[in-house]
């Protein structure tokens, strides 16, 4: 029997998705948060599911989150843990292989290289097991440097153009990019968007899945 059949319902599920929804982007959780979870987490069965990979989202939700959360879905599921222990994963390079990567990560590089942007730092790609993320001013900026790319990227839609362009160069990759944050998008094979998650959940035999998220355009 799971741990959760002695709650009031234990046939309902609550995901969340992380930035944007239970913390500003790669900020950390508020207390009143946590309490509000804590008080949900004796009703029903609690989960979260983000992109990121999981040493961040325990920098946001606690270093404890994987066991403070029924489920905990990082890389939207491709590292996933049920009741603090960790479910079987696949990988992102696994599935697209070494040549077909490296095709992909040259294209992004020299498009990066060529984009004439106000500031760049480092890490502009991030190798995760399930994704990579891409960043034109590169992921080590700082929170300021964040913002401000985020408020030049609306005026001058750096990231749909690079979309576009990743798009337009590889028709034949079935892959699927995502604009979730402020200064990125995700890469990963269709299919393995956040409802990949839900793959894992679907033996527990839930009757409600209720999912709350920002951006939940296309
Ligand atoms: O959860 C939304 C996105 O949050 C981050 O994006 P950014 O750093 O651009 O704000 C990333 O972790 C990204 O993978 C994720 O989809």
């Amino acid at each position: 029997m799971a741990e959760w059949q002695v709650r009031e319902h234990p046939d309902t599920i609550v995901l969340f998705d992380v930035d944007g929804t239970l913390t500003p982007a790669r900020r950390k959780i508020t207390p009143e948060i946590a309490e509000i979870l804590k008080i949900l987490k004796k009703k029903v069965v609690v989960g979260f599911v983000g992109g990121s990979d999981i040493a961040k989202q325990q920098e946001q939700l606690g270093q404890n989150a994987i066991n403070e959360f029924d489920f905990a879905f990082s890389e939207n599921g491709l590292t996933a843990y049920r009741l603090g222990k960790q479910l079987a994963s696949q990988s992102f390079i696994d599935w697209i292989g070494e040549e077909k990567y490296s095709k992909l990560a040259n294209f992004i590089l020299k498009y990066i290289a060529d984009l004439d942007l106000p500031k760049k730092r480092g890490t502009f790609i991030e190798f995760r097991n399930g994704m990579i993320n891409v960043s034109p001013i590169g992921r080590n900026c700082s929170m300021e440097e964040r913002n401000e790319f985020e408020a030049y990227d609306k005026i001058h839609n750096i990231r749909p153009k690079f979309v576009q362009a990743l798009k337009d160069a590889f028709p034949d990759y079935s892959l699927t990019f995502s604009i979730g944050g402020q200064i990125s998008f995700d890469v990963f094979p269709t299919g393995w968007d956040k409802t990949y998650c839900l793959d894992h959940i679907e033996s527990e035999g839930f009757k409600k899945i209720h999912f709350f998220g920002d951006k939940t355009y296309e």
